[in-house]
Parts: C-alpha cells; sequence; structure tokens
C-alpha cells in the first residue's frame, strides 16, 4: 500500500524524519509530497525542501520524495496512494488533523488518513521552532538533520 506523508516541511525536523522512518516500516513505499503554495511565505523553496528531505532519507528504500500543487487527495488519486500519513504531537494538532481528514474523506471517500503519534524525544518540535532558534544563533543540530542544520547556519550566518 502506498502512503503520502504530504506537508510544508519548511525545513524538515527530526520530528518528521521520525514519522517517515517509522512510515516506511508500515507502508510499501511513502512518497513525502512537499506542498508547493505561492501563498505562503517560507523560508527555502520548494526545491530546496525537496533536496533537504531526499539527502537527509538516504539511508532509507521505498520513498520517493515530491512537490505538489492542488489538493493533497488529486496528488494521492494521481500516485493511486490510499493512505494519508500524518503525525500527531500535541492536543491542538488533534483538533487541526482531525478538521483535515474529515475534510479530505469528504473529497476522496477512498482515502484513509494514519496518523502516527509523535516519538515522545521529539513532541515539541515544529519546523517554527527550529525557525526561531535558527534565526536568534541558537544551536539548532539536536532539532534537525545535520544537513538541514548547516543550511540554516548558513542562511542565518552563524556556527554552532
Ligand atoms: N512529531 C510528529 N509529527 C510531526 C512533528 C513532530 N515533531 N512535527 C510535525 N509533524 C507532523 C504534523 O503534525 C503534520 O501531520 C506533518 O508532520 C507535516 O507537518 P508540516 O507542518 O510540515 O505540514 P502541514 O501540516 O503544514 O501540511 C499541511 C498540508 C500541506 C498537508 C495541507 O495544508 C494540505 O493538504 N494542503 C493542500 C491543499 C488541500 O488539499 N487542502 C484540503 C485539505 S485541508
Amino acid at each position: 500500500m502506498i502512503a503520502i506523508y504530504p506537508g510544508s516541511f519548511d525545513p524538515i525536523t527530526l520530528g518528521h524524519l521520525d514519522i517517515i522512518e517509522r512510515g516506511v516500516i508500515l507502508f510499501e513505499k511513502v512518497i513525502v509530497a512537499v506542498l508547493c503554495n505561492p501563498n505562503k511565505h517560507s523560508l527555502f523553496s520548494v526545491e530546496k525542501r525537496v533536496q533537504q528531505i531526499s539527502q537527509c532519507t538516504k539511508h532509507l528504500s521505498r520513498i520517493e520524495v515530491d512537490s505538489f500543487t492542488g489538493l493533497t487527495v488529486d496528488y494521492a488519486k494521481l500516485h493511486q496512494a490510499k493512505v494519508l500519513l500524518r503525525g500527531l504531537r500535541v492536543l491542538s494538532d488533534f483538533e487541526k488533523e482531525l478538521q483535515m481528514a474529515h475534510t479530505n474523506k469528504t473529497l476522496a471517500k477512498e482515502l484513509e488518513t494514519v496518523f502516527l503519534a509523535t516519538n515522545k524525544e521529539y513532541s515539541f518540535l515544529s519546523s517554527s521552532t527550529v525557525k526561531e532558534i535558527a534565526q536568534f544563533g541558537g544551536c539548532i543540530s539536536h532539532l534537525v538533520p545535520i544537513n538541514v542544520a548547516k543550511d540554516l547556519q548558513l542562511y542565518y550566518g552563524y556556527n554552532c
């Protein structure tokens, strides 16, 4: 069964990576799909995010990294995926994720959303937190893959 793991991944964190690593154990193939959203300001371009994810998932087989525009359900149908993979950290995620899952169900009945609970080590971790720490020169090397840490340090002009 093919699962799509859609998201912004701006940038990918160790929390996202943990979901991907556990996802490939459960599914035949996981497609990590980066949303290209021209209405949302992103720190890294879609191409850069795809490159970052590809680089830090090199050790995994049965994974594809791609970008998409439009509806996630349309992208899933195009790739014959039956599952949308999502992660849950805290209660506020649950509200947002449930609403998204219900919306997607109204658009594609055959598609199931599967949630993986965050690894408790990463339950506090989000791309926004990482960007905020990096912006002020804080150490982020324990929060993101090494290649992403380098990109953030280069972007904000510091070393840690
Ligand atoms: N531990 C576990 N899971 C985590 C962690 C962590 N530390 N951090 C993030 N996650 C999970 C998130 O809960 C989420 O499930 C997933 O990883 C991706 O997170 P983000 O923040 O990178 O991506 P989102 O949530 O911004 O992605 C939203 C989509 C792009 C999927 C959504 O906006 C979408 O589908 N857009 C396309 C238009 C569409 O189809 N709209 C209708 C559906 S609402």
